[in-house]
């Protein structure tokens, strides 16, 4: 794995400065590190959400590869299409290039609206690779709960107050439904674990056939929490167990990272304007059910990892 200096002087810009993206926006970061991970053209698609919003505001562009934006809903199928195009050309000799695809899809328009174009696309075997940037709500729109918004968490259409403590159901496991699509590469992976990332993006983009990224991506301002400390509120919620790192290659689970020691989650959580509720007293409860999750959830994850005991 290179540098990030030698990374830079090898890989064009591909997402240039100039986008109307909050200040600290985990999704411009992610897009950044994975378009790092392929020396090949690039086509990007992108589906409705914070990401293709403020990247694309008419008449200018950040992007500096072909770029097609998509309804929120079908992101997948578009790049099958194009995807199925090139391979065609290519078969006819028309195209010489050897050219990757990419598509980008939030948390709402992957765990939630996107999803059948998604397992559509995973299930036909297209040679592109599909990234969520995971915000944990639909942040373009006005922090709406989504599949991916934690238990507990205030969100305009979960707010926390006299009746409620946020959002009661706990988050989808996407990664793991990806999994089970039996595709080559899956990953989950985090902003502020950069050469993981990177080197997670350049396994995705050398597979043949589809590849995931679930990609944590947070939003200061849905979040609530000061812009420059993205990188800190990425870290805390690998460190805590929140957000595992690992990959499942042909079916094979590994964990990419293990913290020395997790910490409590609750480390994660009181960085974050939305979860600041959870420390009355009467919420207290919920803290522990979040926390008892995590757990769970770590202990089956090192069981697929074969890391249990170790
Ligand atoms: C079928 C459909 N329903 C609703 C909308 C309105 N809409 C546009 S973007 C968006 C939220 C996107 O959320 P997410 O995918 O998580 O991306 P983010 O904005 O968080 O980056 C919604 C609800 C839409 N465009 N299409
Ligand atoms: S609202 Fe959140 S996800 Fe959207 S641009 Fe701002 S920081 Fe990024």
């Amino acid at each position: 794995m290179a540098n990030l200096k030698e990374l830079s002087r090898v890989i064009p810009e591909r997402l240039s400065s100039g986008h109307r993206l909050c200040a600290g926006c985990g999704a411009s970061i992610a897009a950044r590190q994975i378009l790092m991970g392929t020396e090949n053209p690039v086509v990007v698609g992108c589906s409705t959400g914070c990401l293709e919003v403020a990247t694309t505001i008419y008449p200018y562009t950040a992007w500096e590869v072909p770029f097609i934006h998509n309804a929120f809903e079908n992101v997948a199928a578009t790049i099958s299409g194009v995807e199925t195009a090139y391979r065609a050309l290519k078969k006819q000799g028309k195209i010489k290039k050897d050219i990757k695809f990419v598509a980008f899809g939030g948390d709402g328009g992957t765990y939630d609206i996107g999803i059948q174009s998604l397992s559509g696309a995973l299930e036909r075997g297209h040679n592109f690779v599909y990234v969520c940037y995971d915000n944990e709500a639909y942040m373009n729109t006005g922090i709406q709960r989504s599949g991916a918004t934690p238990y507990g968490a205030s969100t305009t259409t979960a707010p926390a107050g006299k009746a409620s403590f946020g959002k009661s159901q706990f988050r989808k496991d996407l990664t793991a439904i990806v999994a089970a699509h039996n595709i080559p590469y899956v990953a989950q992976a985090s902003i502020s674990n950069w050469n993981d990332l990177v080197t997670k993006s350049q396994k995705a983009f050398s597979v043949n056939g589809p590849a995931f990224l679930n990609v944590l991506a947070p939003c200061p301002r849905g979040w609530r929490f000061p812009s420059e400390k993205v990188v800190e509120v990425s870290k805390l919620a690998v460190e805590t167990g929140f957000w595992p790192l690992y990959e499942i290659e042909d079916g094979k689970w590994k964990l990419s990272y293990k913290p020395k020691q997790i910490r409590p989650l609750a480390d994660w959580l009181y960085l974050q304007g939305r979860f600041k509720h959870l420390k009355k007293e009467e919420n207290k409860k919920a803290v522990e059910e979040l926390q008892a999750n995590v757990d769970k959830r770590w202990k089956e994850l090192l069981i697929k990892c074969e890391e249990a005991g170790k």
